[in-house]
């Protein structure tokens, strides 16, 4: 018999696409049961289409720039994304706040990467806020994307610790270790139907979550 088909992905990036790269590598070792059917950036020109053009997958552009509105770039945004059928779309280092119509269209079926400990430092500079607040601890988070801002349900997150010296590059860099390893695993566990999003409740192994798991506790 043959193998059942694997779950098509959608990849939204703005950006360098580390995050896109550590899954590209997982899903052609098999690692990862899925197949990225595209890659999109909202960014022309970034290294993230080339990684994905050099891994064989469609890499697009769609420059909110040439949209008059977010309505009408997300319009196009989900008529693309929709054309190649996926079962999940992941934001991955996607730089553009997407409106309450378009995170219901992909309620469920849409996750994102946040580099924090969630719900600590929703938004962007992270980083920089975690330092300044004199954390001894930061990491990164995987949710569900809902219509508030890295609001959603959280179900997996690393920690690490913030060292003495740390600046924002120093801690980031520690973070996307973690990021690398993290966002896979979580992706797996939406192929496998282990995870998924039941209203506003995470369903493990079809039990509510009660606390993200952690990926330093043996998830
Ligand atoms: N959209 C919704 N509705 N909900 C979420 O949880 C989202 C989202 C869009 C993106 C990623 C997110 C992050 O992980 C994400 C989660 C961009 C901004 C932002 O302020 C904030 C959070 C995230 C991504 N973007 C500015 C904007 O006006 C532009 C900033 C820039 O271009 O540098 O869209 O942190
Ligand atoms: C990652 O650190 C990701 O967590 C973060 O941007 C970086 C993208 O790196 N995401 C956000 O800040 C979302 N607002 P990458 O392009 O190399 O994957």
């Amino acid at each position: 018999m043959a193998a059942a088909a694997k779950p098509g992905i959608v990849v939204l990036i703005s950006g360098r696409g580390s995050n896109l790269q550590s899954i590209l590598d997982r899903a052609a070792s098999g690692e990862l049961p899925v197949e990225v059917r595209a890659v999109i950036s909202n960014r022309p020109g970034v290294y993230g289409l080339q990684r994905a053009r050099d891994a064989g997958v469609p890499a697009l552009v769609l420059d909110h720039k040439d949209f008059a509105d977010r309505t009408s770039f997300e319009a196009e945004l989900i008529r693309q994304i929709d054309g190649f059928g996926p079962a999940l779309v992941v934001l991955a280092g996607f730089m553009r706040i997407l409106e309450p119509g378009f995170c219901e269209h992909y309620r469920g079926r849409m996750l994102n990467i946040h580099p924090s400990l969630l719900p600590k430092y929703r938004g962007v500079h992270t980083h920089e806020r975690a330092l300044a607040a004199g954390e001894t601890e930061h990491g990164v988070s995987i949710h569900f994307v809902t219509p508030e801002l890295d609001g959603g349900p959280v179900f997996l997150q690393a920690t690490v610790p913030v060292l003495p010296g740390d600046d924002a590059d120093t801690l980031a860099a520690r973070v996307l270790v973690e990021e690398h390893k993290l966002y896979p695993l979580a992706i797996r566990w939406f192929a496998e139907g282990r995870v998924r999003l039941d209203g506003d409740t995470v369903l493990f192994d079809g039990a509510p979550l009660a606390a993200p798991k952690r990926l330093d506790d043996g998830a």
